[in-house]
């Protein structure tokens, strides 16, 4: 594999830069009736979302530090249903026309090309496929407009991902899927400057294989690319903490911040002014040291 010259320190994104000379919190907006956390958030009557309630979320999101917004318009956990392309678009495009005036980067989190074609032309920065890139569509069509791509590690499909889970080695395995996942988007044009690398957590992974993933996380940012984790509010915090869902917030913080001490540098989550605090401490004792 070449080796990621500018990767570590910022990710093309259009004509954007994401800057990651320090750790970066990547916003949630979920437009979906059914996401783990926040699933109906902003309505839905079938006459679309609440875009002034979107607006304002994503407004207070940007004031409290986060660097990008995520919008996704499917829920991927475990078991959930698919949506067409058709529906995805209809959920999110009218929130990514709302809030590509705010000048803030914007990532569309989708596995369809079709639907990422239309958020780009919308104004989206940048690709968040929890598929990683399996479609040769997607991979051409963030070489073609420059967005920024994540590529992210899911055994099977988020409808069977958690029908008995095994591995040898998860972090071996991930580490080579991502690696062989790299080499594909290399090979269809896009950019080493416009990948990072994700491993994953709770896509078709077990309790102790999340915990591994996290306790060898080094492995994946030895890849040489920068590393983007989602473990906000997720059922590996809930384990740990007996806590539900509304309650995890302290214990997703930690994760990030000790995730930050070993290398990662994008934090996908819900809890923006939470996480972005946990990080500002974590980088001004660093400084400090
Ligand atoms: N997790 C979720 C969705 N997208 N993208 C990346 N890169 N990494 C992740 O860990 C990740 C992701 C699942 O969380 P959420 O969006 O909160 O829930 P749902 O899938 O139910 O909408």
């Amino acid at each position: 594999m070449p080796p990621a010259s500018e990767a570590g320190q910022r990710v093309r994104c259009k004509d954007r830069w994401l800057d990651l000379s320090h750790p970066v919190v990547l916003g949630v907006i979920n437009v979906t009736p059914d996401s783990f956390s926040d699933g109906g958030r902003f309505g839905d009557d079938n006459d679309g979302f609440d875009l002034n309630e979107a607006e304002r979320v994503a407004r207070q999101m940007v004031a409290d530090g986060a660097a990008m917004l995520d919008v996704g318009g499917e829920s991927t956990r475990p078991g959930a249903t698919p949506v067409s392309a058709e529906e995805e678009i209809r959920r999110t495009l009218p929130v990514i026309s709302r809030l590509s005036g705010l000048g803030a980067l914007l990532s569309i989190d989708t596995r369809k090309p079709r639907v990422a074609r239309e958020a780009i032309m919308s104004g989206c920065h940048f690709v968040n496929d929890v598929s990683g890139g399996r479609d040769p569509d997607m991979l051409r069509l963030v070489a073609h407009s420059g967005a920024g791509l994540c590529l992210m590690h899911m055994r099977g499909d988020p409808a069977t991902m958690q029908k008995n889970p095994d591995y040898q080695s998860v972090c071996d395995e991930v580490r080579v899927y991502l690696e062989q996942q790299i080499e594909r988007a290399l090979r269809e044009g896009v950019h080493e400057n416009q990948i990072v690398v994700d491993p994953g957590i709770g896509f078709g992974k077990r309790f102790e294989h999340n915990l591994d993933l996290l306790r060898g996380i080094e492995r994946i940012v030895a890849l040489g690319f920068p590393v983007m984790i989602g473990v906000s509010r997720k059922s590996t915090i809930g384990q740990i903490t007996g806590r539900d869902v509304a309650d995890r917030v302290y214990g997703s913080v930690a994760l990030a911040v000790l995730a930050a001490e070993r290398g990662v540098s994008i934090f996908r989550v819900h809890d923006v002014a939470a996480t972005s605090d946990g990080l500002a401490v974590q980088q001004a004792l660093r400084s400090a040291g």
